[in-house]
């Protein structure tokens, strides 16, 4: 059995589009309305994963949901014909790209059963992404249905849960056992902290956790005003390094000193506010990267080309990289579309800890399969979404129809 670290990125499905959905995330508010372009959108996708499999790494997918959600707006007593404008792009968000916020993962070696546990999230605090988790989970039933895996349904909805978005995990290496960190939020402000402390105690146990190597910590009251409404906006971790801003944790040093004392050769590389504004980090989603050790050895930070274009974010970069600092590659990715929604790298993947042939080979992609999900993104995907035109008829019949097709194609129409 090889144990690695499998990225199993959201494929960007056919009705992505610019709606103004998440209240805290300033991306999505900002581009509310703007035309978006799902082909592009999807293909951008595509390529950050050719990346990843270029540096020698594992990687899988997840697919799109069904959209228009029929089913959803027929429990709200609605159709996708007759729901008024709001409702509707409700139904028609290609949000589950954003696979972060699919489950929360404990790999093999930090449970007490010896299995992989996956929580799907319930993403309950806003309305497009609280109807996900049933189509999600039918896709991690699906992939990780071997005995090697243990896959949970959401905690209860009293309780929001975003998935690994939230949580962070530190080991010498990934098939070691780990220390998981558990972010929450505590709402007093403008925004909604979307993760609640008890969902992550309720994922912890049912994860078969040893308490003795877990830490709860609140996210920072700054970073959820500033627009960082998921800790993988401000805090990213890979084997024994933690990447963070300096304002990203209520109480930071209770955090380091707990991985100081129980991660053996732990590391922690913090970028200050006064070298890099919070609002900054969260505009080039600096830290929304995907930390990632290729099979060289040489950790690899997977940054969105907004980073590069934020002049004190680079600056802090090539500082780091020409010292001696632990992060020692950078790999630049376009992943715009993604970004104008407030999805950056990080985002876009669930990191799962496992033994690749364990898993369904439907949900592992290499070269060749990417070019054939291309070339169907190239052929059925919409170029432009208007915003005005969500109910088209036309349109839907479009996504609908990519979607099937891209389904069939990887042997997978069960799931349609
Ligand atoms: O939940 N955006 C997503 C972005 C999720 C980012 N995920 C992580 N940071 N892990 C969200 O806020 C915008 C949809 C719209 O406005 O059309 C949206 O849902």
């Amino acid at each position: 059995m090889s144990l690695c670290e499998i990225n199993f990125d959201g494929i960007v499905g056919p009705s992505h589009n610019y709606a103004g959905l998440s209240l805290g995330n300033f991306a999505s508010t900002r581009n509310a309305g703007q035309v978006s372009q799902p082909r592009a959108a999807a293909l951008q996708g595509i390529d950050k994963m050719r990346a990843n499999i270029d540096m020698g790494l594992a990687q899988g997918i997840l697919l799109p949901h069904p959209r228009p959600h029929r089913a959803w707006l027929a429990e709200l007593g609605s159709t996708i014909d007759e729901a008024d404008p709001a409702l509707a792009a409700n139904a028609m968000s290609a949000s589950s790209m954003w696979a972060a916020n699919a489950s929360t993962v404990s790999p093999a070696a930090d449970t007490a059963d010896g299995k992989c546990h996956l929580t799907v999230a319930n993403l309950r605090t806003m309305p497009h992404r609280s109807h996900e988790w049933p189509a999600t989970l039918a896709q991690l039933r699906l992939a990780f249905r071997a005995e090697a895996f243990s896959v949970h349904g959401p905690v209860p909805p009293a309780f929001g849960d975003e998935g690994a978005a939230n949580h962070m995990r530190l080991a010498p290496a990934h098939g070691e056992p780990g220390v998981e960190v558990f972010v929450y939020g505590v709402s007093d402000g403008a925004y909604p902290a979307r993760q609640h402390l008890e969902a992550s105690k309720a994922i912890a146990r049912l994860h078969r956790l040893d308490p003795n190597r877990l830490v709860f910590v609140q996210q920072s009251k700054e970073a959820i005003a500033a627009g960082a409404f998921h800790n993988d906006v401000v805090a990213v971790a890979n084997e024994r390094v933690l990447f963070a801003h300096e304002l990203a944790f209520a109480d930071k040093e209770t955090l380091v000193a707990a991985l100081a004392q129980k991660v053996p050769g732990f590391e922690y590389v913090e970028v200050p506010e006064a070298d890099v504004p919070l609002a900054d980090a969260v505009r080039s989603y600096l830290f929304n990267a995907q930390l990632v050790t290729p099979p060289d050895g040489q950790p690899t930070l997977v940054i969105p080309t907004e980073a590069r274009e934020t002049p004190s974010v680079w600056r802090w970069i090539e500082r780091h990289v020409a010292g001696n600092g632990p992060i020692r590659r950078i790999e630049i990715v376009d992943v715009r579309q993604s970004m104008a929604n407030g999805g950056g790298p990080a985002c876009l993947r669930l990191r799962v800890v496992a033994d690749p042939s364990a898993v369904d080979p439907r949900f592992i992609v290499d070269e060749p399969k990417l070019d054939r999900i291309a070339d169907i993104m190239n052929r059925h995907w919409p170029e432009e979404i208007h915003h005005g035109d969500l109910q088209m008829p036309a349109l839907i019949a479009d996504v609908e129809r990519a979607r099937a097709v891209l389904l069939q194609g990887l042997n997978l129409a069960e799931l349609i």
